[in-house]
């Protein structure tokens, strides 16, 4: 989908406050890794996420989402009852009903007119959900658009750590669990608007997507536990964003170099190195964020867009490229011109 008139009004994230290292999850799961001969020191030397954070004990997904929405209209000052259009894109839901996003319209006490719904897509859905606002604000549908996610691993990386620090635990099952210590908790919040109604606006081009949905199976996540292949899943995600990178290139005329900045869904060290590498992509385009806060699903890239504005390596102009990759398997290039 691609937007003449779409502009980012404003991010922010929020970090979620305790700061957990990956030594803390390798310290209690000592006993199973000497058990199965895996090297201590995994988590931070092979898949380079040092930490991820935690929310305090009973914060949920939409209190995450809520603190972010509202730093940002204190930023922004975007009037609450302009706002047509809110979006909760997190893999993490306080309830299966009602919608996530129904509590934070609720929280953030936005209008009747205000539509608000959840979007779900692994790691993508905020992405999309930049394109959904992006086609009704082009079609003069709305004025505003909110998109938010609230992400909290807290609950799934207790219920995982408990459970592999069992004693039937075998190589298999560690395996198919470690991606799920990879993972961190964070919020953050766009608004998107016309144009026209934007001071100095920040242009969302918009984005192209492509599916490679044969590869669902190869991260099966629910509340408490997830399961994840690592290796097809690194091997076929990088085949997958290789075709969608030609198909962006094409459409929203990428060149080598052309990219001032380049915001990507995180994930690992491994996964980086070999998507740029396969991309032919300079790794110090982009700012990496899984270090310090692990993946954090569809936050991960808005969270590292709003973190590369906040370091200054975003200004006025700058070209940057979202590259987005979601369970499924999905993925999707979009381009803002900042
Ligand atoms: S879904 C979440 C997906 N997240 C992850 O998979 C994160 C965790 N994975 C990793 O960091 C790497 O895959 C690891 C393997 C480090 C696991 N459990 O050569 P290798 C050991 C325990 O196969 P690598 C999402 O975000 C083992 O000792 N130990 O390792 C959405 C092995 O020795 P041996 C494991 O491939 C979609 C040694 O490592 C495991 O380099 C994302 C080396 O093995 C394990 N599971 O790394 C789609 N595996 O060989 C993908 C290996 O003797 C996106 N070991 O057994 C791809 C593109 C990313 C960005 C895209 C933007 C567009």
């Amino acid at each position: 989908m691609l937007f003449e008139n779409v502009a980012v009004v404003g991010l922010t994230h929020v970090d979620a406050p305790e700061v957990i290292p990956s030594s803390r999850f390798e310290t209690r799961l000592a006993g199973t890794m000497e058990r199965l001969r895996l090297p201590l020191g995994m988590l931070s030397q092979v898949a380079g996420v040092e930490s991820r954070r935690w929310w305090s004990e009973g914060v949920k997904p939409s209190d995450a989402a809520t603190l972010a929405a509202e730093k940002l209209l204190e930023e922004v000052r975007v009037p609450r009852e302009r706002i047509g259009l809110v979006v909760n894109t997190s893999v993490c839901r306080d309830y299966i009903e009602p919608s996530t996003a129904c509590l934070v319209h609720s929280k953030l006490g936005l209008a009747p007119h205000c539509q608000n719904f959840d979007l779900g897509n692994a790691c993508l859905a905020f992405m999309n959900a930049m394109d959904i606002a992006g086609a009704l604000i082009e079609r003069g549908e709305i004025e505003y658009a909110l998109v938010v996610d609230g992400e909290s691993s807290r609950f799934v990386q207790e219920q995982t750590m408990e459970r592999l620090t069992g004693p039937d635990v075998d190589l298999d099952i560690f395996r198919q669990e470690f991606a799920t210590l990879t993972l961190g908790s964070g919020s953050v919040a766009m608004i998107l608007a016309h144009r026209d109604l934007v001071d100095e606006p920040h242009l969302y081009r918009g984005a192209v997507s492509v599916a490679a949905s044969e590869w669902s199976h190869l991260c099966e996540g629910q509340v408490d536990y997830m399961k994840t292949d690592t290796r097809t899943l690194l091997a076929e995600g990088v085949k997958l964003a290789c075709r969608t990178y030609e198909i962006a290139s094409e459409i929203l005329g990428w060149t080598t170099g052309c990219l001032d900045e380049l915001v990507l869904h995180q994930v690992s060290a491994v996964h980086t190195g070999k998507l740029c590498e396969a991309l032919g992509l300079d790794i110090g385009n982009a700012l990496l964020t899984f270090p310090e806060l692990g993946n954090v699903g569809p936050a991960s890239v808005p969270i590292t867009l709003s973190k590369a504005v906040e370091a200054g390596r975003i200004t006025r102009g700058s070209r940057v490229g979202l590259l987005g990759i979601g369970s499924g398997l999905n993925c999707s290039m979009a381009e803002l011109v900042w």
